[in-house]
């Protein structure tokens, strides 16, 4: 019998997946288990666009097949094997690039609202971000007020999602020589929604039959959802909350409180979790807390919106993606108050085991068996005070079985694209050289973004850990986005001490400038912060004219949603190689997924590949690095430093 894979790395999470079973809750654990993925779907060869279908069109067992034989495998309207992986891959980076945008959108709304001063609570509180976006858009700076420019930036962010024609306006944020590459391939970006519509008519039956075009239009809207929607949805959040600064923090289950009311924030918009944030914070809550025997309001998050009231607040983080129903396991959970995204549909089910109250608060996302409080940017404060409330007045309906895992780990997170550019260059000469100084003399060999989700279909956290413990060892600076950030967190990586795991040249960088190895940047739409990390270092200088020239590769080793491939995408395309992990769904097709893993190269100077093994994968990301730094003339300056520490381990086996 094959032996049984492990179901996570983290032992609170294991602790909490027992007593679950105990108590009689199915967890995502479970579901995968008895829940087998389908091979022919998992591969992109199952097409659902009509009624003459769903047509399967899996490849031969055991043999490979010849392009001719390949040709014929064909679905009820003669589309081919590559047509139906293509459109299918498409459809997942329009699923993907709608959820960021759809998520920027309703920033720009608020954002609106503030600016005209109909959402009271809410406020400009980085100016310096609002003037350099009205910078970015042309909007005139002059003697206006802050209001005035701020509601001229939310008209023209608003109206980037509905544009017919032109351009999306951050493209110009992207180096000239990028910029130039999108607008000969034809894939810059018109309207972000436009972009992500025309992608459902072309995979609609009968319509776009040649792989190749479908997939550049997927490349066209993944560029909208980085250099558009989730842009805009970082900037504004910025500009509203405050850009993120480093700040402490600690993640895991045990962050939660026996003796005081827990709420946890979970899903991605952090529009309502801001204000949720500052009302736990009123005497009156507390009061009203302390009234029904509790000693305070604990706040803490999962998913994306953990990660942006971590940045901001330092509220601590629950857990990740997977641990969203271990929360509740704990039994000391008083309210879980969700938005958009990654929300698990069992949620209520799980609460009734226990005493949790689930509360929607989004109409774009109800679940039947949880409670709805609808958000009102409006009227935010009362929002808020609402569901903090409803949290307050379950807290004595605990029950006696409540078991909350001890384990906690401390954190450094909040890393901007800013904030790393003023800890390495000063407040006064902000710059991105001294990186890029240490890139070029071999102390730092490339740099890594390791983002994205988790999936049951491995083995949680592990993945992530053991890519990034290899990354680190080999001097690659890794930067995180997501649910991958916090499973780094959690084997204790975003500290400065975590330097130990660190090559000796990353190692000697991090203690001098007081960072840690692994950079948290944010949530899953700042991966739009890595766009504008990777340019700020093309325009310092010394790596080339274009992001492909770096030597700076991206990974998703446990993704799992139709985001991480528009991510993926928008990476590619922006000239990044890119890896991801668990499985990949055009394996299909052999055409597209070449197509992908070579083609796309010679057109964007990025590619994607696919590889599960955590090490390996790893590798792969370190010799595209070595490969960009040949390139670059940079390596010999690497092989110096590796032969003085090869000399040093010599001199210290003596
Ligand atoms: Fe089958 Fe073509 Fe309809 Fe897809 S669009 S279900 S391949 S007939
Ligand atoms: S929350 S998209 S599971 S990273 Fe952004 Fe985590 Fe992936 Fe959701």
């Amino acid at each position: 019998m094959a032996e049984e894979k492990a179901k996570s790395i983290d032992s609170a999470s294991l602790k909490m997946i027992d007593k679950a079973a105990a108590d009689g809750a199915n967890t995502a654990f479970d579901r995968a288990e008895t829940m087998k993925p389908c091979p022919i779907g998992m591969v992109g060869s199952c097409c659902k666009n009509c009624s003459m279908g769903p047509c399967r069109v899996p490849l031969p067992k055991g043999k490979e097949e010849t392009p001719e034989e390949a040709k014929k495998r064909r679905g009820v309207c003669g589309a081919t094997a590559e047509t139906i992986a293509a459109r299918n891959f498409i459809r997942m980076v329009a699923g993907g690039a709608a959820a960021h945008s759809d998520h920027g959108r309703g920033v720009a709304e608020l954002f609106l609202a503030v600016a005209r001063g109909e959402a009271p609570g809410y406020e400009v509180r980085d100016e310096q971000k609002l003037l350099q976006v009205a910078l970015d858009w042309g909007v005139e700076i002059g003697d206006r007020s802050n209001q005035e420019i701020a509601t001229e930036i939310g008209e023209i962010a608003l109206k980037e999602f509905g544009k017919q024609e032109g351009e999306v306006l951050f493209l110009k944020r992207a180096p000239l020589k990028r910029q130039e590459l999108w607008r000969k391939q034809g894939v810059a970006p018109r309207g972000i929604d436009r972009e992500i519509v025309e992608i459902m008519h072309r995979t609609h039956m009968g319509v776009d039959q040649d792989y190749k075009n479908l997939l550049k239009q997927g490349v066209r809207a993944s560029i909208a959802d980085g250099w558009g929607g989730s842009m805009i949805a970082t900037e504004l959040q910025d500009i509203l909350f405050g850009t993120p600064a480093p700040v402490l923090g600690q993640v895991n289950l045990g962050v939660l409180k026996k003796d005081e009311v827990n709420i946890i924030i979970h899903g991605h918009e952090p529009l309502l979790s801001e204000m949720i944030v500052a009302v736990a914070q009123e005497p009156d809550m507390i009061k009203l807390a302390k009234s029904k025997g509790a000693n305070g309001i604990n706040l803490a998050g999962i998913c994306c919106t953990a990660n942006e009231i971590l940045m901001r607040h330092g509220v601590p983080l629950a857990g990740n993606m997977l641990q969203q129903e271990l929360a509740l396991v704990t039994g000391a959970v008083d309210a879980m108050v969700v938005d958009v995204q990654c929300i698990m549909q069992s949620l209520p089910d799980i609460a009734q085991c226990y005493h949790t109250k689930i509360i929607t608060t989004s109409p774009k996302a109800k679940i039947p068996g949880a409670v709805h409080i609808e958000f009102d940017e409006h009227n935010a404060v009362e929002s808020a005070r609402a569901v903090v409330k409803a949290a307050i007045e379950n807290f004595p309906k605990r029950g006696s079985n409540i078991d909350i895992p001890e384990e906690r780990t401390d954190l450094v997170a909040g890393f901007s694209h800013e904030t790393i550019n003023y800890l390495l260059g000063g407040l006064f000469r902000a710059s991105y050289r001294p990186l890029n100084d240490n890139i070029i003399n071999g102390r730092i060999r490339g740099v890594a973004g390791v983002v994205g989700c988790n999936n049951p279909r491995v083995t949680h956290d592990a993945v992530h850990v053991a890519m990034i413990k290899e990354l680190i060892k080999n001097d690659v600076l890794v930067v995180q986005t997501g649910c991958s950030a916090m499973a780094a967190a959690k084997a204790g990586l975003l500290t400065p001490e975590a330097a130990r795991y660190a090559g000796e040249g990353l190692a000697s960088v991090c203690e001098a400038v007081g960072i840690p190895p692994v950079l948290h940047v944010g949530s899953c739409v700042d991966n739009s912060r890595i766009l504008m990390a990777v340019t700020a270092m093309v325009k310092d200088g010394g790596l080339g004219d274009d992001i492909s020239d770096l030597p700076v590769a991206g990974a998703a080793p446990e993704w799992m949603s139709e985001k991480a491939i528009s991510i993926g995408q928008y990476f590619v395309a922006s000239g990044v190689f890119t890896v991801f992990g668990v499985n990949w769904p055009t394996l299909g097709s052999k055409e597209v997924t070449d197509y992908l893993f070579k083609d796309m190269e010679d057109i964007y100077g990025g590619m994607w590949a696919f590889e599960p093994d955590p090490s390996k994968a790893a590798q792969l990301l370190i010799a595209h690095s070595d490969t960009k730094r040949q390139a670059l003339g940079i390596d010999k300056a690497r092989e110096r430093v590796l032969y003085d520490m090869e000399m040093r381990r010599e001199l210290d086996a003596v």
